[in-house]
């Protein structure tokens, strides 16, 4: 049976700008996708530097290999793709954001035991705001996650902020330093969980997590969707065309007519010295709430 929001989840969402449904991944479903990321973990073996499928850890190596991130997992398995149109995913999406539905992106963050990457206070939408903010990131956490493996955490009420500066030196980074722009951070709120369980942030809301200082992995696989009538305002990316963005229709259908609201918006230029991932871009943040790690230091407590 699929899992939907109930009245009070939604009601949390409006107000607080992320909810969680308990378990929502029947365990059959579970059980394969941790089987399949599993295989894939093994493939990255033998890698020396990231490339278009994997993210790797700054103290990746042959010997010790280390992700930190699935690139787009829907393009490189067809497992994935199919999860993130199925009705398990997209039943909850279409109860917030409504009946027409574009895909934006898809990852999977690891954080392993010991060493996992910290990822700073952001919102997604200072990385791609839309004529307007009828956007969510919906994850699923693949392992159990409690306040010792880095949950995602959540400033409640923060998706109703102006413009929230995530420039560093003159460059967008893709975070919020600490010490020029202070929020609540210390009201975060953890989203933890049993392995299967979703969670769903609005896409103004500010998130991050720290780093992994237990025993036990923490798997997040995120995929960004917006209402079909919300249009990028830094435009199509890496030469996409149209067709190409009607295919991450992934409900519903398209509009060439874009919906626009009077929404916060700063524009994520000049583009992050560091490009790639969100761990490679928030490198130039110049004070760190999370912190980070040299090669050879391990977190445990
Ligand atoms: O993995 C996490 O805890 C947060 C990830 C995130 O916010 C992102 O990748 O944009």
């Amino acid at each position: 049976m699929i899992k939907k929001l109930n009245t009070r989840q939604i009601e949390q969402y409006w107000e607080d700008g992320f909810t969680v449904i308990d378990r929502a991944l029947p365990a059959s479903l579970l059980a394969k996708m941790l089987r399949l990321t599993d295989e894939i973990m093994e493939d990255a073996k033998g890698l020396t530097e990231s490339n278009e499928c994997y993210d790797l850890e700054e103290t990746h190596s042959l010997h010790e290999p280390r992700v930190r991130r699935l690139k787009s997992p829907f393009k490189h398995w067809a497992f994935f793709n199919e999860f993130l149109r199925s009705d398990v995913a997209l039943d909850p999406v279409e109860q917030i954001i409504g009946p027409n539905i574009r895909l934006y992106n898809n990852k999977m963050n690891m954080k392993a035991p010991g060493y996992g990457a910290a990822v700073e206070w952001h919102s997604d939408w200072a990385f791609y705001p839309h004529t307007n903010d009828t956007g969510l990131a919906l994850g699923v956490y693949l392992d159990d996650v409690d306040e010792d493996n880095g949950p995602m955490m959540v400033i409640p009420g923060s998706h109703k902020a102006g413009v929230i500066d995530h420039h560093s030196e003159g460059y967008f980074c893709g975070a919020i330093d600490p010490i020029k722009t202070p929020m609540a951070f210390s009201q975060a709120v953890p989203l933890t969980g049993a392995a299967g369980t979703i969670t769903l942030h609005h896409v103004r809301s500010v998130h991050g997590s720290a780093l992994n200082h237990s025993t036990k992995p923490r798997r997040l696989l995120l995929q960004g969707y917006f209402s079909a009538d919300a249009w990028p305002l830094t435009g199509f990316r890496n030469g996409q065309s149209i067709e190409d963005f009607d295919a991450l229709i992934v409900r519903g259908f398209s509009t060439l007519e874009p919906r626009l609201t009077n929404i916060p918006v700063k524009m994520p230029f000049p583009k992050a010295p560091h490009q790639g991932s969100i761990y490679e871009n928030q490198q130039i943040l110049k004070n760190r709430y999370f912190g980070s790690m040299g090669a050879d230091k391990r977190v445990f407590k």
